[in-house]
């Protein structure tokens, strides 16, 4: 694997979970393997999970780590070409993306999407732009359209706790104060069409994802039916793609209630974190035993940390191929 910033840099996905789920019974069983070797993580947002679990997973394998908040700790950065540079950007992405290839082994970028511009953020400009002026491998922390470390921990959690072969997934979309990606459920619905489950994504008229994303998934615009012999309740509220970055409801009766879960199979309750209480889901959800929340996000390191060893080896076999 030498980048990673999509399902489709994972070639055998039954075997990453696999591997994460060894790795979280013996977490430093590789942690001479990236000895040496400097992982720089990049933030232009805000991040809690992405940031400590990525640079625990690191630690656990013996990378150097470093950190910095882009744009706040360093320069703001131009990320296209042929701009005459007279605002308030003082550093261009190819020198700067150039130097900290320079610094680091791979690195690690989160970027959201502006959700003004579709087209704009569908490019995936700032990633594509770290990935040519880097010259290192690139592994997504969240971009405009993808957040691959959270599917992969998605995955493995419900791995983890399902109680059938194929258990029923429900990606349920649910209100929320601001405009949020679709990062996040477009990763998350990539990855369960690849995997062996039943999808169900539930939301309201004018929240469809991307074709490419939403694939064959059943679509239900029920904000209860889809609940119905559910094993895995997934919420996450996301703007709008075709009326693009738009908030087109707030309904209250698409919040995840106890009422609701009780429609399911049991099921487990879902989340990325961070989540609104009483927006998204109401108390009495996330303190029962429906969630799995907590443990889902401890899961990141796993995840990072299967991700990362798979990088590193590949870094290992371009610099000793003699060794492999
Ligand atoms: C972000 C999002 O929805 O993409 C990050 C989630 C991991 N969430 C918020 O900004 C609240
Ligand atoms: N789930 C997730 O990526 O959380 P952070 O935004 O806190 O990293």
């Amino acid at each position: 694997m030498h980048h990673f910033t999509s399902i489709h840099d994972a070639y055998n996905i039954p075997q990453l979970v696999n591997e994460a789920l060894l790795m979280k019974r013996a977490p430093y069983s590789d942690c001479f393997i990236g000895k040496n070797k400097t992982i720089g993580l990049l933030f232009f947002n805000s991040s809690l999970r992405t940031r400590l679990s990525t640079q625990k997973a690191a630690q656990n394998l013996g990378m150097n780590v470093m950190v910095m908040n882009v744009g706040a700790d360093s320069w703001q950065l131009e990320m296209n070409e042929g701009v005459i540079m007279n605002g308030d950007k003082a550093e261009h992405v190819s020198e700067a993306a150039a130097v900290i290839g320079q610094y680091c082994d791979i690195v690690g970028l989160r970027s959201f999407p502006s959700l003004v511009n579709r087209e704009d953020d569908y490019s995936e400009l700032v990633l594509n732009q770290f990935m040519k002026y880097t010259g290192r491998p690139i592994l997504s922390l969240e971009s405009a359209t993808r957040h691959p470390l959270q599917s992969l921990t998605d995955l493995i959690t419900i791995q983890e706790h399902k109680k059938t072969a194929r258990p029923k997934v429900v990606l349920t979309w649910a209100p929320h104060v601001k405009a949020l990606p679709q990062c996040v459920p477009n990763s998350f619905a990539e990855w369960m069409n690849h995997s062996e489950v039943d999808f169900t994504i539930a939301h309201p008229k004018g929240y469809e994802l991307a074709p490419e994303f939403s694939g064959n998934a059943n679509i239900c615009y029920d904000p209860k039916e889809a609940f119905e012999g559910a094993d895995f309740i997934y919420a996450k509220n996301w703007s709008s793609y075709q009326d693009y970055g738009k908030i087109l409801n707030s309904d209250p009766a698409w919040m995840v209630t106890m009422d609701k879960m009780k429609l399911t199979n049991t099921a487990k309750f879902m989340h990325c974190l961070p989540v609104r209480r009483n927006v998204v889901v109401e108390d009495a959800v996330l303190d029962s035993d429906h969630s799995i929340v907590v443990q889902q996000a401890g899961n990141r390191v796993w995840a990072a940390q299967t991700v990362l060893k798979e990088m590193l080896l590949s870094l290992a076999k371009k610099e000793s191929p003699y060794l492999f």
